[in-house]
C-alpha cells in the first residue's frame, strides 16, 4: 500500500491554514484499521485502485493521525479519512463508503443489495458495527483496567449474538447470495475478533453458537478482495505481535492473573 502514493504525497502541499487540494482522492488509511479496511476493500472490489490513492497518515507528519497537518484535516485525529481534490476532507467510514458508492455507482460491482429489505438488513449490520461494536474494540488491544476490559469484552459476545440474528438466514453474506456494503462493514472487525480473541483471551472461538456468522466468515474469506484486505490486516497484526503489544500494555498480565472471566464462557 501507499508506495506511489507515498511519493506524491510526501511532497503533498498542506497549506498553513491546512488546506490540502490532492490531484485525485486520497484515503489515509493503515494496513490494521479495521474502519479504513472497510473503505480499501470498496476500492478494490471496485477497481477504483486508479482513481483513488491510497496513503498513510504518517504521510502528513511523524505524528500520523496526532500531527497537526493531519488533524487540520481531520479534528477528530482518526482514520480513516479521505480528502477530495476540491480539499473537501471526509472521515468516518461509513460516510467515505457511502461517498464511494454513489461517486462511483457506475463502476464495478454496486455492492448494494437487491431489494429495498436487504439493504435495510445491510445497513442495520452496519450500524450496530459503528454504534455498539467499534466503540468496544480496544477491549482487545488497548490499555485498560482488567475490570473494564473484561465487562467490555462481555458486551463484544453479546454484540456477537445481536449480529447472528441480524444475518440473512438463507445466507451467505450479510444480506443474502452477494457480498455488499454490510459485509464490508463487519469483515475487518472480524479480522480482530478471529485473531485476537481465541489467542489473548483463551476464547474457545468465535462462532461456537452462531453458525449463520461461522457460515458468513467462510464465505467472506472466499471472496478475493475481502481476501486481501485479510491479509493486509494480518500482516498489521503480525507486527503487533512481533513488538510483543499484549505484553507491552500488560494485558497477558491482566490475562494470566485469571480473576477475571476473560473467555466469556
Ligand atoms: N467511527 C469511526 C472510527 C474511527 C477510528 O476509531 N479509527 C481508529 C482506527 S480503526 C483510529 O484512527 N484510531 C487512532 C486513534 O484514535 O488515535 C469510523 O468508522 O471511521
Amino acid at each position: 500500500m501507499a508506495s506511489a502514493a507515498a511519493a506524491d504525497m510526501a511532497a503533498a502541499e498542506v497549506a498553513a491554514d491546512g488546506t490540502y487540494k490532492p490531484a485525485k482522492p486520497v484515503l489515509f488509511s493503515v494496513m490494521i484499521s479495521n474502519c479504513a479496511a472497510r473503505n480499501r476493500f470498496v476500492i478494490y472490489k471496485k477497481g477504483l485502485e486508479g482513481e483513488v490513492d491510497i496513503a498513510a497518515p504518517k504521510l502528513l507528519g511523524e505524528k500520523g493521525v496526532k500531527s497537526k497537518a493531519y488533524m487540520q484535516l481531520n479534528p477528530l485525529g482518526k482514520m480513516p479519512l479521505l480528502v477530495l481534490p476540491d480539499g473537501q476532507a471526509l472521515p468516518e467510514s461509513q460516510v467515505i463508503e457511502s461517498y464511494l458508492l454513489d461517486k462511483y455507482a457506475a463502476v464495478g460491482p454496486s455492492l448494494l443489495p437487491p431489494t429495498p429489505e436487504a439493504r435495510a438488513r445491510a445497513a442495520l449490520a452496519a450500524r450496530i458495527l459503528d454504534l455498539y461494536v467499534t466503540p468496544l474494540q480496544g477491549c482487545m488491544y488497548k490499555q485498560m483496567d482488567a475490570a473494564q476490559r473484561c465487562d467490555k469484552l462481555q458486551t463484544v459476545a453479546f454484540q456477537l449474538d445481536v449480529l447472528e440474528g441480524v444475518l440473512d438466514a438463507e445466507g451467505p453474506f450479510v444480506a443474502g447470495a452477494d457480498i455488499s456494503f454490510g459485509d464490508a462493514a463487519l469483515f475487518p472487525t472480524f479480522v480482530f475478533f478471529t485473531e485476537i480473541l481465541p489467542k489473548h483471551f483463551g476464547w474457545p472461538g468465535v462462532f461456537s453458537g452462531r453458525p449463520r456468522l461461522e457460515r458468513w466468515w467462510g464465505a467472506v474469506q472466499k471472496d478475493a478482495e475481502a481476501a486481501r484486505v485479510i491479509a493486509e490486516m494480518r500482516s498489521g497484526l503480525a507486527d503487533w505481535e512481533s513488538a510483543k503489544r499484549w505484553d507491552t500494555l500488560g494485558i497477558s498480565a491482566q490475562v494470566a492473573d485469571g480473576s477475571y472471566n476473560w473467555s466469556c464462557s
